[in-house]
């Protein structure tokens, strides 16, 4: 328990990240969960993950009425994803900064898809895109008993 991180407690926010099929087939995945180490979040929650259809739709289901939508379903149910669910202040646009532009070809250099990936529908890493949907993202995804609470020995040199 440390009390000095108390204080900022309620700005914590918590962003589901998914590493796509591609990303696993690729080898990227120490890569690509490096980057949210090293900047300095906190990782929740981990596993590989074979998502069944159903899932994927729901995940999805803003997009369900898009032309993309089987193939993006095809595709994220492809083979495994390896499902995460970091924590801290500020952490969902700072996870969507960190992954760059849903087109690979339109991200920066720097980020995740702006190095790593050529074409949307191969866009290897998904983050959520409010604090509201990275709570609802890591409900579909996790159970209950796959999160972690814990304290990492870094954070007093992470925050002041
Ligand atoms: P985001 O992943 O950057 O938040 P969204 O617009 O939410 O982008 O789209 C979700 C995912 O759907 C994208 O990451 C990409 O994999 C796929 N997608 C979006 N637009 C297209 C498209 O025009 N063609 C094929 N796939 C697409
Ligand atoms: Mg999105």
């Amino acid at each position: 328990f440390l009390p000095h991180l108390v204080a900022s407690m309620e700005d914590v926010e918590v962003s589901y990240i998914m590493i796509k099929p591609d990303g696993v087939q690729r080898g990227l995945v120490g890569e690509i969960i490096s980057r949210f180490e090293k900047k300095g979040f906190l990782l929740k929650g981990l596993k590989l993950f074979q998502c069944p259809k159903d899932l994927a739709e729901e995940h999805y289901k803003d997009l369900k009425d898009k032309s993309f939508f089987p193939k993006l379903i095809d595709y994220i149910t492809s083979g495994p994803v390896v499902c995460m669910a970091w924590e801290g202040v500020g952490v969902v646009a700072s996870a969507r900064k960190l992954i760059g532009a849903t087109n690979p070809l339109q991200a920066e250099p720097g980020t995740i898809r702006g190095d790593l990936a050529v074409q949307t529908g191969r866009n290897v890493v998904h983050g959520s895109d409010s604090p509201d949907n990275g709570q609802r993202e890591i409900a579909l995804w996790f159970k209950e008993g796959e999160l972690c609470q814990w304290v990492s020995a870094q954070a007093s040199w992470l925050r002041e």
